[in-house]
């Protein structure tokens, strides 16, 4: 009798964990959206329930099986999140081949953070293509709030490599040129002189989470409401202003990092950079469009949050009466982390040189192009203090795998600044970042521009393993 017992425990134990342990299946797929009435072929990820990316709990497992449905390999990086290296998705350095079409892969690591992070395709320019989604990972608070994801989007009827092409025959052929013309990208010059460069692409739509401004995705809300805007810039090339049509909220995190609140109106979000802002829908209700900005154009995408019944007909502009000016460092010195760097460890000082060579639009980290370089090693248990030299004429949104680093210096200035993943370095400029090297592994190093990075601006960081006694 015992032993019946035992074995119906030992049965239902066995039927419990193979239920809990069943992996969550991540779909690479196209799907169609229809763009100025011609509708084309993009991609995305989704479970086969439809659900856009993956929603976990802090302290749960990752466990997701990715099937590639594209008819191209593919690999998925899960962007910003701490894991270990031979799960972050990046093919060639530490996943050794890309999911071959109509292959799988097999991802599995515990969820220590909370936040608003994303995934993407690391292979080729898929980010151009949209294979993307939101990567949310809640807490208990989360349920005080309705949940909106607002990921930003570039669109470009024509294919990443068309891009590329262009972007390298347009550039200056000979030295004569470079001088004459101040508008060049990545040209080095006097600060004076110069004004920054942007938006290297002429692109055809910025879309908000698939949508195009005259269909735009609208989310019904109730008065009083409180809504956490989790905002992603999910673009292959472009930066954004983004406003909360007349609604005053709080930021209370950058990069899935929570920092001492503040209040907004219109935040700044650079490539690859998450910012989650709380409103609150006032009393009477209301429609209010959620919108980014294009940096320096007057283009616009968004969302509608309205508490009307009927919530149809909604349209944003394409365009906002004024261009908006460049991206600049004044919200990374408002933003203080909550959290604060390891005191006991000793510091290791790393020096990052950006700079481009535009005759040929090649992007370089430290004079090196990928993948002909050689990664900046540093021993695992340290603080490494990174010093990123900008010295182009275009800002780029550097991006750290693995790790999230505290900005603490900027042009010279000591700052209390927020813990990210991505920090938009300026033209002309010096960032300083500093992150403990807890986790030994390759960690890859680059501008998350897919122009910049096709053209070169790709290094990793080898942590490497100190053995314990
Ligand atoms: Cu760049």
């Amino acid at each position: 009798m015992k032993k019946m017992r035992f074995i119906i425990f030992a049965l239902s134990a066995f039927i419990l964990t193979s239920l809990s342990a069943a992996p969550t299946i991540l779909e690479v797929e196209y799907k169609d959206v229809t763009v100025d009435g011609k509708t084309v072929k993009v991609a995305t990820i989704e479970q086969p329930d439809g659900t856009w990316g993956y929603y976990g709990e802090k302290g749960g497992e990752f466990d997701v099986i990715v099937k590639n449905k594209l008819d191209t390999p593919t690999v998925i990086h899960w962007h910003g999140l701490i894991l270990p290296d031979s799960q972050d998705g990046v093919s060639g350095v530490t996943q050794l081949n890309p999911i071959d079409l109509g292959k799988e892969y097999h991802y599995k690591f515990k969820l220590v953070q909370s936040g608003t992070y994303w995934m993407h395709s690391h292979y080729g320019m898929q980010e151009q293509e949209l294979v993307e989604a939101p990567f949310i990972i809640t807490t208990a608070d989360d349920k005080d709030y309705k949940q909106v994801v607002v990921m930003f989007q570039d669109f470009s009827f024509k294919s990443p490599s068309e891009n590329l092409k262009e972007l390298q025959s347009q550039s200056p052929k000979d030295d004569t040129m470079k001088i004459d013309n101040k508008a060049m990208p990545g040209m080095a010059m006097n600060k004076e002189e110069a004004a920054p460069d942007l938006n290297d692409v002429k692109y055809d739509a910025f879309l908000t989470n698939y949508h195009t401004d005259d269909n735009p995705e609208v989310v019904k809300v109730k008065p009083e409401e409180k809504v956490k805007l989790r905002f992603i810039d999910g673009s292959a090339a472009t930066n954004y202003w983004v406003t909360l049509g007349g609604l005053k909220g709080q930021l209370i995190a950058v990069d899935g990092q929570s920092v001492k609140p503040i209040e907004v109106e219109k935040i700044q979000l650079a490539l690859g950079q998450r910012a989650d802002v709380i409103v609150t829908i006032p009393k009477e209700g209301g429609t209010y469009q959620i919108l980014g900005q294009v940096e320096g154009l007057k283009a616009q995408t968004g969302i509608i949050l309205t508490a009307e019944a009927k919530a149809e007909g909604f349209k944003i502009e394409t365009e906002a009466s004024e261009a908006t000016p460049a991206l600049n460092y004044d919200q990374d010195f408002l933003l203080h982390s909550l959290d604060k760097l390891l005191p006991e460890l000793s510091t290791d000082t790393v020096r990052v040189k950006l700079s481009g060579d535009m005759d040929k639009y090649i992007w370089k980290i430290n004079d090196q192009v990928w993948p002909d370089i050689t990664p900046i090693k540093v021993k695992q248990n340290q603080r490494i203090v990174m010093i990123i030299d900008n010295e182009t004429m275009m800002s780029h949104p550097m991006h750290l795998h693995g790790y999230d680093f505290k900005i603490t210096n900027i042009n010279g200035k000591s700052v209390d600044g927020p813990f990210r993943d991505t920090v938009l370095v300026q033209p002309m400029s010096t960032v300083i970042i500093q992150f403990d090297a807890i986790n030994a592994g390759k960690w890859m190093f680059h501008c998350h521009n897919i122009y910049h990075m096709a053209a070169g601006m790709m290094t990793y960081i080898d942590v490497i393993g100190v053995k314990e006694n």
